[in-house]
């Protein structure tokens, strides 16, 4: 009797194994592990003829079983590892990888140019003693216009006509001046020495030389016995500094509203040393800056006495002077975001 039960509990082992055997795919593994070792499954069930046996024997059969399922379930482990190591071997010849392959670079960033010539401006004036300040971009009417001796209805709102939110008197800036306000009534009665980087917006046509958005660098000092003489060394130093020492500047008489007397600053044009060539329009000079000394008006306007101090003030675009320094012939490359522009920087 005993033999008999052993007998077919060995030819369960072998029918099992020799099915696995021939298994090739997980559909059928699983349909394999749930016939003979699911809760239903034949080795499962092999216990149940225990009742066939004498009860000293029972232990030993209960044992052989628990045997059977462990060899069993192992089988099954390895046969999973196998079909798992088969089936990559197959992705692996289609997709051909090649683990030799360099791994891709991360593309770095870099500094905008018009962020190169900032810095070195910053750099040059912090050591003269000008600390860092910014204003805001988007401006009152005030601020941009009135406090700065521009009233209502002058003539010099049509050239720095700007762009206008939906709010009455709420527009974006034309220049930096306005920084002049916020710094000095800041400041005040206080001495000042700031510069005033940011971007600037007018509503004009786009050319190769001036665009709807860019950037300015507002410069500021306001003191007792400041002059005309502190303007010109401050701006001489300042361009011998960025461009070398051999360059020439010129002061020509000019106008601006929030300034008396005006000027604007010319220097030697750096690709024709003066001769006359087309970037300085055959002229030999290049345009830098606006400056002047404060109006009296304007310093009055940010708190201060114009009885008791004086001070000057200037105005320059960064992408003109990147334009200059990197030999770049069109404005329009600085904010077109073409990478093949941009990489050559920085
Ligand atoms: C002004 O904006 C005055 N606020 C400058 C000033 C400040 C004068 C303080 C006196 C005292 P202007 O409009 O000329 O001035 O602009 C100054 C500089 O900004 C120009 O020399 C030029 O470099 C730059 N700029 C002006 N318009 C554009 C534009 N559309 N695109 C690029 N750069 C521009």
């Amino acid at each position: 009797m005993a033999e008999r039960v052993y007998e077919t509990l060995h030819q369960l082992e072998t029918e099992a194994l020799q099915e696995l055997d021939a298994i090739t795919d997980e559909k059928t593994l699983d349909e394999w592990r749930v016939r003979y070792l699911g809760r239903k499954g034949k080795a499962t069930l092999a216990v149940r003829r225990l009742k066939e046996l004498p009860p000293e024997e029972r232990p030993a059969y209960g044992k052989a079983v628990n045997a059977l399922k462990e060899r069993l379930l192992a089988a099954l482990e390895a046969k999973q590892e196998a079909l798992k190591a088969q089936a990559l071997a197959a992705e692996l010849q289609v997709e051909a990888f090649d683990p030799t392959l360099p791994g891709r670079q991360p593309s770095l960033g870099r500094y905008h140019p018009s962020n190169l010539v900032l810095r070195e401006i910053i750099d040059i004036f912090r050591q003269m003693g000008f600390q860092v300040l910014f204003s805001p971009e988007v401006e009152t009417d005030d601020y941009n216009f009135g406090l700065l001796n521009i009233p209502p209805g002058h003539p010099a709102r049509d050239m720095w006509d700007t762009f206008y939110t939906t709010r009455e008197g709420v527009l974006l800036r034309t220049h930096t001046s306005p920084g002049q306000i916020w710094a000095m009534r800041q400041f005040a009665p206080e001495p000042i020495r700031v510069i005033l980087p940011g971007k600037c917006y007018r509503y004009e046509q786009v050319t190769a030389r001036s665009e709807m958005m860019f950037h300015q660098v507002e410069g500021l000092a306001v003191g007792k016995h400041i002059t005309f003489a502190d303007l010109k060394g401050t701006v001489v130093n300042f361009i011998r500094q960025l461009f070398g020492p051999e360059r020439q500047l010129r002061f020509r008489c000019s106008h601006f509203p929030f300034t008396e007397p005006s000027v604007e600053v010319d220097m030697d044009c750096i690709l024709c040393q003066g001769k006359g060539c087309r970037v300085c329009k055959y002229t030999g000079w290049l345009e830098i800056m606006g400056a002047g000394m404060v109006h009296p008006v304007v310093l009055r306007n940010g708190g201060y006495d114009p009885e008791e101090v004086t001070g000057f003030a200037f105005g320059m675009g960064p992408e003109r002077i990147a334009m200059l320094r990197y030999g770049i012939d069109d404005i329009r490359y600085f904010f077109s975001n073409d990478i093949r522009f941009l990489q050559q920087f920085g």
